[in-house]
């Protein structure tokens, strides 16, 4: 498996917006293999000058396991290239086939280092936020294996996160829903990610830890999705409301929407 080889074909289709074969139908490749792909690949966008601001966590709701047939907890970084700004319009022709799920993200006050646990979470969690995260598979039909989705950054092209409040752990049954125009598509509970999303903290400071790295301060933790995903087009306008923590959306532009 050529590391590299495989970073700049997944780096060039996000770039380019242009879908490509999963990798797992030409090679057998390990996680550990897969997270240095991604790794590589988050080392070509800091040279394009991205920033990373965050990590996002994959899979840690059974309705997601479920939408995307896989089996297990993913991570992936985040960058500044991705974000944008709660209540904007933005273009629906920077994405391959983009798709929009509600997240709970949470702010570091301190960095992490090595794995933390329930007890000391308040120490290193100053914020929470609603959020909605964009994935964008850089796989043909979004379809993919664990290690292709997990090279591929976990799928990771945009969030969008509104006004932040004092992080409190009691968030297990806050009620969620998820508008696409006049349409409730989902509708969810905080409970769906683990329990409670402040234990996809504990498992994401587990698995950057695996992987030596460090979450700094101020930075992004993407809970993961409660709700499956569903697909974005031009003239949507996509809402997340989450209860206690407010709401937050965007509208989708494009060429179609300008029509
Ligand atoms: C992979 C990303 C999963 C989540 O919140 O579970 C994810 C994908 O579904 O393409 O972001
Ligand atoms: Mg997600």
């Amino acid at each position: 498996m050529n590391i590299k080889k495989n970073a700049l074909i997944l780096d060039n289709a996000a770039y380019e917006r242009q879908p490509v074969n999963q990798l797992s139908t030409m090679h057998h490749f390990t996680l550990d293999q897969a997270y240095a792909i991604q790794a590589e690949s988050i080392k070509r966008r800091v040279k394009r000058g991205e920033r990373i601001t965050g990590i996002k966590m994959g899979f840690t709701s059974h309705a997601k396991m479920e939408q995307m047939g896989v089996h297990d907890m993913i991570w992936g970084v985040l960058t500044d290239g991705m974000h944008i700004d709660n209540g904007s319009i933005i273009s629906i022709d920077r994405f391959i086939h983009p798709r929009a799920e509600p997240e709970i993200c949470f702010i570091t006050s301190e960095a992490i280092d090595r794995e933390i646990n329930m007890d000391e979470v308040q120490d290193f969690i100053g914020q929470m936020a609603p959020a909605i995260e964009i994935i964008d598979s850089r796989f043909r039909n979004f379809k993919f294996s664990l290690e292709d989705v997990i090279a591929d950054n976990c799928s990771s092209s945009g969030y969008i996160i509104g006004d932040a409040q004092h992080f409190q752990q009691d968030i297990d049954k806050l009620a969620i829903e998820f508008w696409i125009n006049d349409e409730l598509v989902h509708k969810g509970s905080s409970t769906a990610i683990l329990g409670n999303p402040v234990v996809s903290i504990i498992h994401a400071s587990r698995l950057t830890a695996q992987y030596n790295f460090v979450i700094p301060r101020g930075a992004i933790i993407l809970a993961g999705a409660a709700t499956p995903a569903e697909y974005v087009k031009a003239g949507d306008q996509v809402t997340v409301s989450i209860e206690r923590l407010g709401c937050v959306g965007f509208s989708a532009g494009g060429a179609e929407a300008e029509e």
